[in-house]
């Protein structure tokens, strides 16, 4: 007797499902909730409608619409491309040439030239297809480089389901769980996590549509999910953290957290929160466990079938001593495929003998514990958790005719982790309106998150002997 590849969402079982394995509570989004057999219903019927693509973009606001769309995907062996609903003018214009979408799935952005395949959220077909094979390409999700436009991350499906149950392992997920969170739908930690993560295991998930305090102290979860900037908004608001002393995990990624906003959780909430690391071309690597120690500005160890090292300038070993600082790099199964149809940027971030190289530096102590120092490159900012390329940003600045040159920094942001800054020579005399001028043009362009929060006029950017910026002079 010969077995087909497991299934990568593991609780939409249509066979289980059929007899009993159901749940009233399956996904709850922007108030309409689906039970397990409705989700899957309406995603199989989406499924039908999308099978004959090959790659399909899907506006991810976070609604049901998006899940059905993803799920569909999944179910017929279709790449997602999801695409951040705020993207402006010359990101969605990037996103869809480069990734070569056929279609919207659902929801298309006005004036798109796209065709638009519906999702339809009360249509149900229960057909059962076959389980694509795991080599397949799950995801196309688009990243931001130090220069460039944003490259798309290649996941397979093989990945995915490994990166899924590494995290389940560390942190015990089970069906008893259930899982909040309120992250975008279109990177690895809202959408990959966020919501396959819960169908893999099969617990319920609320997302709260905007991470706010209010909405997690309302959600009465068992395990949360939340980037710093999410954790530090909560325990800004005390009685609204202290709702979370009965969930079982509150669980923060994405960037750095805080110590004083870990100690200050755990002080509100009795928990100390799990860190966990990642990216979107590895998923997530290392992690602090539900059984282990959780310690402040750790992210803790190796995720199941994850390997990591660490190298100096020359490629030589670092040891592994707690204080020596070298550059991280890893491998494991959940890692991605490379940046679609850029060989040479894939080649580029591999050693040759088959590492990752994340680009953050980081210690290991002699217990296999890792701190993430920071970054190789101050050309990559982390701002609100989302992964911004500094000269993605300068481009576009660059392109508006108040600008004559521009260097584009991340400074610390007590919110944020960094904030987006701009020192900009204009080009003459400027309005005094230069500062929302520029701020605007840039979420226009690119999507809002981007958008540098300040921008700083000067005569002249410091430079070295060789004409190059010096960003490390900006503060
Ligand atoms: C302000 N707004 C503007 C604007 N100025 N809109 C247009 N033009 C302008 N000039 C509006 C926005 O549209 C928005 O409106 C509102 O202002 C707030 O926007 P914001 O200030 O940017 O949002 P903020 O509250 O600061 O968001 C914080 C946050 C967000 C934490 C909610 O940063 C977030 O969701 N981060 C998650 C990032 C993430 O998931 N990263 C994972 C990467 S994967 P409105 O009406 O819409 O509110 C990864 C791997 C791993 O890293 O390890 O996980
Ligand atoms: P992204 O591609 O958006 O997934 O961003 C990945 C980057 O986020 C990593 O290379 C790190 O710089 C950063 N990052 C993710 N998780 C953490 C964490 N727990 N601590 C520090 N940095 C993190």
């Amino acid at each position: 007797m010969s077995f087909g590849p497991s299934l990568l969402l593991r609780s939409l079982n249509p066979a289980a499902v059929a007899a009993g394995a159901d749940i009233p509570n399956a996904v709850t989004i922007d108030g309409v909730t689906l039970s397990r057999s409705d989700l899957l219903g309406a995603a199989t019927s989406v499924a039908e409608r999308v099978a004959r693509a090959d790659r399909v973009a899907i506006l991810a606001e976070p609604t049901v619409t998006t899940v059905l769309a993803v799920v569909g995907c999944l179910i017929a062996g279709v790449t997602a491309v999801p695409v951040p609903p705020d993207s402006g003018t010359a990101e969605m214009a990037h996103i869809l040439g480069d990734s070569g979408a056929q279609a919207w799935l659902g929801k298309a952005p006005e004036g798109s030239e796209l065709p638009v395949v519906p999702v339809r959220v009360h249509a149900r077909s229960w057909h059962t297809y076959p389980e694509p094979d795991p080599a397949t390409t799950a995801f196309v999700l688009y990243t931001s480089g130090t220069t460039g436009l944003p490259k798309g991350v290649v996941l397979s499906r093989a990945a995915v389901a490994a990166g899924l149950d590494a995290v389940a392992d560390a942190w015990a997920w089970t069906p008893n769980d259930v899982l909040v969170h309120g992250l975008p739908l279109f990177h690895v930690h809202g959408l990959v996590l966020g919501v396959l993560g819960a169908l893999r295991v099969g617990s319920p998930l609320i997302h709260t549509g905007k991470p706010t305090p209010q909405a997690y102290a309302a959600a009465e979860g068992s395990l949360y999910f939340g980037v710093p900037t999410v954790w530090s908004r909560i325990v800004e608001e005390p009685d609204l953290a202290k709702q979370l002393a009965d969930a079982r995990l509150l669980i923060s990624g994405s960037a750095p957290l805080p110590v004083p906003v870990f100690e200050r959780l755990r002080e509100l909430t009795g928990h100390a929160p799990i860190e966990r690391y990642g990216m979107s071309e590895t998923m997530i690597t290392l992690s602090t466990r539900v059984d282990g120690e959780r310690r402040p500005g750790w992210v803790g160890t190796p995720v199941l079938g994850v390997r990591t090292r660490l190298r100096d300038e020359a490629g030589a070993e670092v040891p592994h001593d707690g204080e020596s600082v070298g550059a991280l790099q890893v491998c494991g199964p959940m890692l991605f495929d490379g940046y679609l149809d850029r060989p040479d940027a894939t080649a580029a971030e591999w050693t040759e003998d088959g590492w990752f190289k994340t680009g953050d530096v980081a210690v290991i102590d002699a217990s296999g514990f890792h701190r993430i120092v920071g970054r190789e490159s101050v050309d990559l900012i982390k701002s609100g958790g989302y992964r911004i390329g500094a000269g993605e940003v300068e481009t576009v600045l660059l392109g508006h005719p108040m600008v004559a040159e521009v260097a584009v920094v991340g400074l610390p942001d007590a919110d944020l982790g960094q904030r987006i800054v701009a020192f900009v020579v204009p080009r003459g005399a400027y309005p005094d309106s230069i500062e929302k001028d520029l701020i605007d043009h840039v979420a226009e362009q690119l999507s809002v998150h981007k958008r540098p929060r300040e921008i700083r006029v000067v005569d002249v950017l410091p430079r070295n002997a060789m004409g190059k910026v010096q960003k490390k002079l900006l503060s």
